[in-house]
This record gives structure tokens, sequence and C-alpha cells, in this order.
């Protein structure tokens, strides 16, 4: 292409307002260990961290998992075991929902979201026999997790379990089973029924790193210390599962969080003792591949590290003095390579678990809940079919923007009655 032509089309892009946006600051959800508030800390494109806010009240350590439309949070071993934190437009947390008849308070749990924010898996583990119990749970749209019938009990030669839950036949459950050096594979059906599959895979590791998917949820990775840096599944359309590979870095100890970057499919790890952010690749192909980069991080155990949704930025927790944690954010590259950005912010506390805030899904056209491009009598059927009742999972993020007419982050009457009234003209 000419200079010239390519003068003329950058000015019509410009004159048509369609230059590429600025990067936008990144927010990221915490949960300390501890008895603590939730953080939402803001990065902004150069990686400078500040704190954003704080929830109102504190929840227990553990687990928090961030729902792909930005609108919720839910963690586990909280006051009430279970709880939904909303995330409001501005990025402030609320709590939605509480589980307040959960489980009995066990040691050992995990929880798992489903990729689409529907279906929430949890499992605790109970002492006294070493027996696991699994309990499903529905978000619904006003953010409520409702118990489904769901329940399933194992007793597997335990270790630090991890869960992970794939959108794949939907759903696919896997647990790591660090004892057995195996992860075993559950199917848990829409409607929350949770079923062991019977599948064991050998993974000849044990795995102690929290799984994480690809937005597909065809792949799957986790880590350990020991015979495996990385473990890749893949989560076959049948429901079958297989180790597809594994891989060693010559870096001392292993991995201790994994991440897919939403670009060019390449893995992130924090690896070894306080040594190493480093990148992997990874293709459907060749599996996993070489390490491509390292860079410097803190010197203890981090278990909590993110990307951001656009794949630019990592955001890692590590100890960087005595009784100080820091967040270190660096600049991600489409290859691959990390970069420090030279900005950390210390805290007192570490954490037990990092997820970036998937940007709020626009709203196309309000009030077309159903998103064919009209508002008529068809949304409020779907509104009343669909959006209302109790049981009736939480509508996928373009739907649910365009229903939440009133943009209080939840689906309710209060949309329905805004929905009648506009269509009437009132
Ligand atoms: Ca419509
Ligand atoms: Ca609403
Ligand atoms: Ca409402």
């Amino acid at each position: 292409m000419s200079q010239r032509r390519r003068t003329v089309i950058g000015l019509c892009v410009a004159a048509l307002g369609l230059a590429p946006p600025a990067p936008a600051t990144d927010y990221a959800l915490a949960s300390p260990f501890g008895i603590r508030a939730l953080r939402v800390y803001a990065v902004s494109p150069s990686g400078e961290i500040t704190l954003q806010g704080m929830s109102s009240l504190p929840t227990q350590s553990g687990r928090a998992r961030v729902d792909v439309g930005g609108r919720f949070a839910v963690t586990f071993l909280g006051p009430h075991d279970l709880d939904i934190w909303r995330i409001h437009p501005n990025r402030t947390l609320s709590l939605a929902a509480s589980v307040e008849e959960g489980p009995t308070r066990r040691y050992d749990a995990d929880i798992a979201l489903s990729q689409d924010a529907r279906v929430i898996l949890a499992v605790l583990r109970d002492y006294s026999d070493d027996s696991l119990e699994f309990r499903s749970f529905i978000v619904n749209n006003r953010l409520e997790p409702r118990a489904t019938p769901g329940r399933l009990a194992l007793t597997p030669d335990l270790g630090f379990l991890r869960m992970g839950l794939s959108d794949r036949v939907p759903y696919t459950a896997l647990l790591t089973i660090p004892a057995d050096q195996a992860v075993a594979v559950l199917s848990v059906s829409p409607s929350g029924e949770i079923t062991d599959t019977g599948q064991r895979i050998a993974t000849g590791a044990r795995l102690t790193v929290p799984l994480d998917f690809t937005p597909d949820g065809r792949w799957a990775i986790s880590g350990g210390s020991v015979n495996a840096d990385i473990a890749l599944f893949e989560i076959h359309g049948d429901g079958t599962v297989t180790l597809a590979d594994s891989i060693i870095f010559p870096i001392p100890l292993g991995a201790r969080a994994l991440r897919f970057l939403p670009l060019d499919n390449i893995a992130l790890g924090f690896f070894g003792d306080g040594l190493a952010m480093g990148t992997a690749a990874f293709s459907p192909d060749s599996l996993l591949g070489d390490l491509i980069d390292t860079a410097p991080a803190g010197f203890s155990g981090p278990e909590a590290m993110d990307v951001n949704p656009a794949g630019t930025l990592a955001l890692l927790d590590d100890q960087s003095g005595a009784g100080q944690f820091s967040l270190y954010s660096y600049f991600l590259s489409p290859g691959g390579e990390l970069t420090p950005t030279g900005f950390t912010l210390a805290k007192p506390f570490k954490l037990a678990d990092l997820q970036f805030i998937p940007p709020r899904t626009p709203v196309t056209l309000t009030g077309d809940a159903n998103v064919d491009g009209v508002v008529d009598a068809a949304d409020v059927v779907f509104l009343v079919n669909e959006a209302l009742p109790d049981d009736k999972p939480i509508l996928l993020p373009p739907n649910f923007a365009n229903a939440d007419l009133d943009q209080d982050v939840d689906v309710d009457q209060d949309d329905l009655e805004a929905l009648v009234a506009m269509l009437v003209g009132e």
C-alpha cells in the first residue's frame, strides 16, 4: 500500500473516530488471607497500582472467583460460608447474598465457578473421616446462590485439593488429588446434578496450583513442585479428559501460580521460591513449549497472580520484606516477554487470590433482553420466563446488560416494570 493511500485511510479512520481506544485502567479483586475485607486494586496502563476500594464487610481467607461478566465475585469460608459480592459499575463491592445454612465449617475446601458464571461447585473436606462433600449452587439474576439437590461424597486419598469447572459438555470439573498424583473428573449438569465419572488421570506429579482454563473450556493447566511445573489437560467433547502434556523447567521448586494468556497461546507462571515470573508457549499442535522469558519477583511463595483481560499486564502478590507483601506489575508482550513496570504496592498481608475484573459488557439496546435487535413484548416474555424465576441461572452477559434497565447489577421486578413502562410509552 502506498504511503499516500495509507495516509488517506488514516485520515478517514481518524475522522470516523475509529482510532484505537486508549488503554483503560484495569481493576483486580484481591482476597487476603485471614479475616479481612476484600480489596479492589486499580492498575493503570503504565502499571501503577492503587487501592481502589474495600468491601464494607470482612470475609475469611479463601478463593475468590470473579464472574466473566464482571458482575459479581464469590468467596468461600466467609462468615456465612459462601458469599456473593455485587461489583457495582464504579467497582465498589457490596454483599449481595450469603448461604447462611452452608455446609458445616471444615478446614479444607475449595470453590469453582463455571466459566459462564451460572454454576458454583463447592467441595469440603471432613477431617473426621477424610471424606469430601460436594455441593452445587445455581447463581440467579438477583445474584443469589440457590442450592441444588446435587450432592456427591467421595473418599479419595487426600492432599491439598484444587478444583476447577470447565464449560465443556457442560460442565466438567477437575479435582486435583495431590496425594494420589492424580486428577479426578466429575460431571455437573446445568441443573447442578453432580456425578463422579470415575475417570482418574495419573499425573505423576503432586499438582497444587489452582486450575486455569482457556475461554472455550478445552484446555486446563495446573502445576506442582515434583515432576511437573505445568501439567496440561485436554477436556474432550465427549467429556473425557486426558493429560496432554507436562513440562519441567530448570527453575527450582516448580510452579506456584499459572494462567493462560488471552493472546497467542501462552501460559504465564510464577515459578520457584521467590525466583521469577515466567511465560511458556502453548499451542494445540505442539502443546507445552519452551520457557520464553523470566522476570524478577519477590522472595516467597505467592499464590495470587493474574493477567489483565487484554493480556498486556500481569499482577503478582509476593513477599517483599519482613512481614511485608507487595503487589508487582509486569508488562506482557504479545510474544510472552515479561518486563517489570517498576511499580509495586506494599501491604502487610498476603493474598489468597487475585483476579482481574472483566470489563462490563456494554448495553447494545436498553430493554432488548433477548438480544434480537428490537424492544418489544417478546422481551417482557423473556424476562418473565428466563430472568425472574428464582431457579433460572443468571443471564449471559449481553442479555443481562440489556435487561438490567436500572443498572443496579441485577435483573428483577423493577427492571420488568421499567421495561413495561418503556413499551407503553410512559
Ligand atoms: Ca428483543
Ligand atoms: Ca436491575
Ligand atoms: Ca434491582
